[in-house]
């Protein structure tokens, strides 16, 4: 990472954090959620049982690689396969293991906000998937979408997976389709997972977890601050709450003060006060029918061309066109 993102990366979240905690209602950016210790809390996640999202995904992908695979497909010139949000990699590596064994031509490009997430994951596949050529990037979505109008030599597949994009409300996923579509040339495609909406106790339990891995990735923010920003929460005086809405299918994650407190941030020169039961808003995970999807795209100048989904139907990945 240059010391350029990373000063702006400090800064943003230094007047992110500032601004979270003196506005009411309080919250923290769930972006923020991912530093060493939340990386792996992450992957804990995916690995529980309750966290539906990932085994439905990896069954997406494991069985219909080939026609994903051929939706990648290139002219001669092959294609860029940039992925943002990449993580560890771990469900891409089954369609990079079936590009690589079927010898497309293409360069991997995997983005993501964490340092740690990106050199894991290149080491890996240096080690599993030699001939898969990496050029990893460390950035947030929307200032890296800038630096994708210059892949334009040839046909670009940008994929998202994960129902990351579940972290945004609506009107700023229209903006972020939107400005992946500006990116985006006549052959270029979008791969992007979506999390369907279910039986509200699945989502529910996918959230707030018996063994308290999603509520100890919560509070993980509030360590965070604690460490970077020399501030003083007294983490477990919180507890970590989802609530899940059937109607408009918007999964909300807090942390509720369980009592009266005062925190100070002393790199923000700031004290602040919890009232009992305060609560700081932290996440939203979004769950997605055909219908809002088909609206979001057609908000943002895209279309779909099809979709994948599991054998349960709670998971669907969609190619989109511009
Ligand atoms: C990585 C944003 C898709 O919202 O499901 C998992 C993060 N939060 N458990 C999600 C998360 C709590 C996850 N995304």
């Amino acid at each position: 990472m240059t010391t350029k993102t990373q000063t702006k990366l400090d800064t943003s979240f230094k007047k992110e954090v500032y601004e979270g905690l003196t506005t009411f209602p309080k919250y923290l950016s769930s972006k923020y959620f991912y530093d060493k210790a939340g990386d792996k809390l992450f992957q804990d996640i995916m690995a529980m049982p309750e966290y539906y999202l990932t085994d439905c995904e990896f069954e997406i992908l494991e069985t219909h690689t080939e026609p994903i695979a051929e939706y990648f497909r290139g002219k001669e010139n092959g294609f860029d396969l940039i992925e943002l949000g990449a993580g560890d990699g771990k469900k891409t590596k089954i369609l990079l293991k079936h590009l690589s064994e079927n010898n497309f031509n293409f360069v991997y490009k995997p983005i993501d906000i964490s340092q740690n997430a990106i050199d894991s994951l290149s080491e890996k596949l240096e080690e599993e998937l030699p001939n898969v050529e990496v050029d990893p990037e460390i950035g947030e979505y929307f200032e890296v979408l800038e630096r994708l109008k210059e892949y334009n030599s040839r046909k670009k597949v940008i994929v998202v997976l994960g129902s990351n994009i579940g972290n945004l409300l609506h009107p700023r996923a229209i903006d972020f389709l939107s400005k992946l579509k500006d990116t985006m040339q006549e052959d270029d495609m979008l791969f992007m997972g979506f999390d369907q909406k279910k039986k509200p106790e699945t989502i529910l339990n996918a959230y707030s977890d018996e063994t308290g891995i999603t509520a100890a990735f919560n509070k993980n923010i509030l360590v965070r601050v604690n460490r970077e920003l020399d501030a003083n929460f007294d983490v477990e005086s919180f507890k970590h709450w989802e609530t899940y809405d059937p109607e408009s299918g918007t999964a909300k994650s807090f942390l509720v003060a369980t009592k009266q407190m005062e925190v100070t941030v002393n790199e923000l020169d700031l004290t602040i006060q919890f009232d009992p039961w305060e609560t700081i808003h932290t996440e939203i995970s979004q769950k997605y029918t055909d219908k809002v999807v088909d609206w979001l795209a057609d908000e943002s100048g895209l279309e779909i061309e099809t979709s994948f989904t599991d054998s349960k139907g709670y998971y669907k990945n969609y190619v989109f066109k511009r």
